[in-house]
């Protein structure tokens, strides 16, 4: 495979400049098993705050027995320095595959909201152990970010979300300070970003100032009323949170990132399909490409790539296409059996969260 020419932020699909939000082509987004940093999607609901990192602190507050002020050098310095690989995915990924059943709010997102990086920082966990926090697994852990975003009703307010106490424990939840063996850039959180492996992308606040133990969850619009699943007769004018149920954890996925939809193929050759599959901290077992619209699977290649427990998978086929128009379909397969819906019409959601039916494209052999 020929590597691609490097890319820079400007190379991105851009779905909105302000906020800034834009994915990468999926060509790109396969051709590295770590995304490149200009690979990595953006997805900003406000400003992108320009913090200066050796003036910038961090609090920990609420249910601790210590208060901390932490700047970067002594998150740096105070506590192990731990690296994970892990996917960050929007929940709104694929969300132009739920739009083409019906439309529903936010921006169109092709299967490019997610990467893989490889992040460095403090484990929040040991954060939290040094300031004494009160780890009953009842409380929740609230970040507040540096960022205004603006809500549904037009108002301004700061960023925030937050996790229940035992995803926060667990040691891969970092509070970041590089990507990619880079610090972080602007769009991407600088100095500090939390990150959350395996939750949905909402929950890795960049840009954060304060991390509050607390017995709710975060009363920011983010948390309370943005990223909720709800069912198929809730619409935008009948909202009412209490219908809706929060996303952490990511569904079981995959996606065709080349060909790209639409292409046209020459004839006469196998045809490589190639993408990725997630299935959060389970294993991707299985992966089953169609060159006919789901009536025969054949199973894809998986690629290895060591044991990388947040990690997505590659996986790749080759295919005998005859000439004409061909309906390429994946869906994945995880270590407890499950497969993702068929149909995105089973799965639409007004807000157009968690599209995770088969993924399909259409192509032309000629
Ligand atoms: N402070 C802050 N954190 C944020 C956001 C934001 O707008 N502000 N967007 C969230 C969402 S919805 C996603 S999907 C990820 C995207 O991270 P990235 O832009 O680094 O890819 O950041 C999350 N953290
Ligand atoms: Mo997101």
């Amino acid at each position: 495979m020929l590597g691609l020419p490097k890319a820079t932020k400007d190379d991105l699909i851009v779905h909105s400049a302000k906020p800034f939000n834009a994915e990468p082509a999926l060509a790109r987004l396969r051709s590295d098993f770590v995304t490149a940093i200009a690979d990595c999607y953006v997805r900003s609901h406000g400003d992108l705050p320009r913090i200066d990192p050796g003036t910038h602190r961090l609090r920990v507050t609420g249910h601790v027995s210590r208060q901390l002020e932490l700047s970067l050098a002594d998150l740096q310095g105070r506590f192990a320095t731990r690296s994970v690989m892990a996917v960050m995915q929007c929940a709104g990924n694929r969300r132009a595959d739920l739009q083409q059943v019906e439309p529903t709010l936010g921006d169109p997102w092709a299967p490019g909201a997610i990467a893989n990086l490889m992040w460095t920082g403090a484990s929040l966990a040991e954060v939290l152990r040094a300031a004494g926090a009160d780890h009953d697994p009842l409380l929740h852990v609230a970040f507040e970010a540096a960022d205004i975003a603006e809500n549904e009703g037009g108002e301004n307010a700061r960023y925030g979300v937050s996790i229940p106490m035992p995803k926060a424990l667990s040691d891969d939840v970092l509070v970041a300070w590089a990507m990619n063996g880079e610090p972080l850039t602007v769009e991407h959180g600088a100095p500090l970003r939390i990150v959350v492996p395996g939750y949905a992308g909402v929950r890795s606040a960049k840009w954060v100032r304060e991390i509050r133990v607390q017995c709710q969850p975060s009363d920011a619009f983010q948390q309370q009323k943005d990223y909720l699943l709800f069912p198929p007769d809730i619409r935008k004018d009948t909202q009412d949170s209490c219908r809706g149920t929060t996303i952490y954890e990511m569904p079981l996925n995959a996606a065709i990132c080349e060909p790209g939809d639409g292409a046209t193929l020459p004839s006469g050759q196998r045809a490589l399909v190639r993408g990725y599959a997630i299935a959060t901290d389970r294993a991707v077992v299985r992966v089953d490409v169609s060159g006919n619209g789901g009536r025969a699977w054949r199973q894809a290649a998986i690629e290895q790539h060591g044991n990388q427990r947040w990690s997505w998978t590659f996986w790749h086929a080759l295919l005998d296409l005859p000439e004409g128009q061909h309906e390429l379909v994946v869906r994945a397969w995880d270590a407890a059996g499950q497969t993702q819906p068929a149909d995105a019409a089973d799965i639409w959601n007004f807000k157009g969260y968690l599209c995770a039916s088969w993924h399909r494209i259409r192509v032309e052999v000629q």
